[in-house]
């Protein structure tokens, strides 16, 4: 078998003092942290789009990318030739689950039948290369904003027959999910949104969207496909208002239209500080309603406006990401997947390699200092103690709904002004730097 990243050994666990690049530091799969190895925990993803056909443009030059396997063209047999390339480099970082696009794995055909043939190809090819090689699809999503008749939406075009084209091929993209034993379907829409309100119908739209996820929820159902549903929150790029914009407004989306029990959200740190969110703001709004379900993990660049989908790479972030994670009881369907590319500089094959094992090295720190953070307890018992105040009758009252106006009246007036405890913010901060280092 030929191999393709010739120069790259597969990447194993060699301690903090490794001296190669192509080493983890902290990634110790079968390490043991809270109760499961770090491989469980973590749930490892990396996706095709980035990995196998990003060619690295950007809005104001070519793609870089150097990609000696690939022969550009749109062609079934190239398709076919990137899936050994895509499972050598996944078997050499030992990352288990990968994540697709349809039109990622296999090219548009010049008819809708043609289109839905060849994915059906590379679905078999997939197929076999998942069985060989024991790795796993984390999820599968179709691409509904590529295309130039998605411009205006696919699930909230104003078109019956784009509509349908999109229902099609969510259709053939559930069941191939399905037959790969994807873990779960994910929902982005970079094109369910507006450009301008001034020809745009919004509830109309809305509604559309949500009996398009209803058909969806009741064909997984009819094929017995009983992966997680996820809707990705972006608020902007490529449209300019994206309705999924962030985790309260999707929460709210699933809730008027009765999908709330069928979808969880895979929340992605640089859409959450697109929407001006923190990540663990989103993570924190999601896991309210029980709706935490998978990461793209990714990070943006301060300077720079857009979804720069770079790798992660700060310790903080990953941190407040697993406490999060970890008092959620850790993921069941979901995992973390990396939608994030390398740098437009950063050309070579081999640059793969460093990007992924910098944030999975970036991770397994997280969560080892997550696992500690939670152990010890003292944020929690902090945060508690803030609160105390309410665990009295009065307090217990008004956390069960019982209480009302008259009562607290009546209790303001026989208290004395109220005297405010510190928040004590710059100490927290002070305590969390003392478990980074
Ligand atoms: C784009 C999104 C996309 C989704 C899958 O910004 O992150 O890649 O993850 O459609
Ligand atoms: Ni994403
Ligand atoms: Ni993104």
């Amino acid at each position: 078998m030929s191999e393709y990243f010739p120069n790259i050994p597969k990447i194993k666990y060699e301690g903090p003092n490794a001296s190669s690049p192509f080493a983890f530091r902290h990634y110790n799969p079968d390490e043991v942290v809270a109760g499961k190895t770090m491989r469980e925990h973590l749930r490892f993803a990396a996706p095709y789009w980035h990995v196998m056909r990003n060619e690295l443009s950007d809005p104001f030059g070519a793609g870089t990318a150097v990609m000696p396997w690939d022969d550009k063209s749109d062609s079934l047999q190239n398709a076919l030739n990137r899936i050994p390339v895509f499972f050598e480099f996944l078997e050499k970082m030992d990352i288990d689950y990968y994540c697709w696009h349809d039109r990622d794995i296999s090219p548009e055909g010049a008819t809708l039948q043609e289109t839905h043939d060849n994915f059906d190809a590379v679905v078999d090819a997939l197929e076999k290369a998942q069985k060989e090689t024991g790795r796993k699809l984390l999820w599968g999503t179709a691409c509904l904003f590529a295309h130039p008749r998605y411009a205006q939406g696919g699930a909230t075009t104003p078109s019956l027959d784009v509509y349908s084209y999109a229902a099609s091929q969510v259709k053939k993209a559930l069941e191939a999910t399905h037959r790969l034993g994807g873990e779960g379907y994910t929902f982005w829409g970079g094109r369910e949104g507006y450009s301008t309100l001034l020809n745009t119908d919004m509830k109309r739209e809305l509604d559309h969207l949500a009996a398009f996820l209803h058909m969806a929820v009741d064909h997984a159902k009819k094929i017995g496909f009983k992966g997680q549903f996820y809707i990705e929150p972006k608020p902007r790029e490529p449209s300019t208002h994206q309705y999924d914009s962030d985790s309260a407004a999707c929460l709210n989306f699933l809730r008027e239209y009765d999908l709330l029990e069928h979808f969880k959200l895979n929340l992605e740190t640089n859409h959450a500080t697109l929407a001006g969110h923190t990540m663990q703001h989103e993570m924190e709004v999601a896991l309210g309603s029980d709706a935490l379900g998978s990461i793209d993990a990714n990070q943006g660049d301060e300077l720079i406006g857009w979804d720069t989908d770079q790798f992660p790479t700060d310790i903080y972030l990953a941190t407040h990401i697993m406490v999060l994670v970890l008092k959620m009881g850790g993921f069941t369907t979901g995992g973390l997947n990396f939608d994030a590319k390398r740098r437009r500089e950063s050309h070579d094959p081999s640059d793969l390699f460093h990007a992924h094992v910098g944030g999975m090295d970036v991770f397994a720190r997280g969560l080892k200092i997550a696992a500690k953070i939670l152990e010890d307890g003292r944020f929690d018992e902090f945060v508690g103690n803030r609160y105390s105040s309410f665990n009295v009758e009065l307090g217990k009252s008004i956390e069960a709904g019982t209480c009302d106006f008259d009562k607290l009246h009546e209790y303001a007036l026989g208290i004395d002004s109220p005297l405010l405890e510190s928040g004590r913010q710059e100490m927290l901060e002070n305590l969390l730097n003392d478990y980074i280092v």
